[in-house]
């Protein structure tokens, strides 16, 4: 009994009786274009029946000023200096507070935060995703469950230039230089060393359909042991008892 009710009641202190749901954070990291979003959308749509939120790193990026503008090709936006990061953890905060906040909108082709900021209310599973979300330990310690999706370099290359041509208005040339000045440097310094905090490593991302029901599976039963302190929530006190 003692074994069972222990796992199932960490979050509870004997004196909440109903305590509301704190919500399950989850940070996916992994190098551009290795199916982040992909593994974020597909673990959402197997929780279709809970409140999922998803939140991009990149929304954080800092706007560039008009000199960084005109120097665009000498920026480096794969380095952890690129994101607003203070913004991001106190959005996270509140949102683990079960608060609502207001997430910037950020623009690829003006490389600018621009209007309408996006409203993001409660919800029961956060998801966050970006390449440098393990980066920074305070919101590490924000994280529930930490995945790392790990797609070979030479797949994430090819797709990162598909995507920046069609979705982000680059000319390959561009895609290419900027991947030998910057990309491949800082996955290589800042992103890869990161993998050793993940809980998960998911090898090739989104065609892994394995990992991504365990991990929903994982995510289930968090949630339902949430929901056994809100059905029992005198449980707590009982296993008091029995340990004095
Ligand atoms: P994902 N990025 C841009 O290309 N333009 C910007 O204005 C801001 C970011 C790229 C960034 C990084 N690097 O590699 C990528 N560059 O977005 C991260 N150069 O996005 O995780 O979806 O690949
Ligand atoms: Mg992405």
């Amino acid at each position: 009994l003692r074994g069972n009710i222990d796992t199932h009641l960490s979050l509870q202190t004997p004196s909440e009786h109903v305590t509301p749901k704190v919500p399950f954070i989850i940070g996916v990291a992994g190098g551009t274009a290795s199916g982040k979003t992909t593994v974020c959308n597909m673990i959402i749509s197997q929780l279709h029946d809970q409140r999922v939120v998803l939140v991009h790193q990149d929304s954080f990026y800092h706007s560039l000023s008009d000199e960084q503008l005109q120097n665009v090709q000498d920026y480096n936006f794969d380095h952890p200096d690129a994101f607003d990061t203070g913004l991001m953890l106190s959005c996270l905060e509140a949102l683990k507070l079960g608060q609502a906040v207001s997430i910037p909108n950020y623009d690829f082709k003006s490389h600018k935060s621009i209007e309408p900021a996006r409203m993001v209310n409660p919800s029961d599973v956060i998801i966050l995703e970006g390449i440098l979300i393990f980066h920074d330990p305070r919101l590490r310690d924000l994280m529930n469950m930490k995945i790392f999706v790990d797609t070979d370099s030479d797949v994430r290359l090819a797709r990162r230039i598909q995507r920046d041509t069609v979705e982000r208005g680059r000319n390959i040339q561009n895609v290419l230089d900027q991947y030998a000045k910057f990309v491949k440097r800082s996955f290589e310094e800042f992103i890869l060393p990161t993998m050793k905090y993940a809980d998960v490593i998911i090898p090739r991302g989104a065609d892994n359909e394995v990992a991504i029901d365990l991990i929903v599976q994982h995510i289930r039963t968090k949630l339902s042991q949430h929901d056994l302190c809100k059905i029992y929530p005198n449980v707590f006190v009982i296993y008091s008892t029995f340990q004095t």
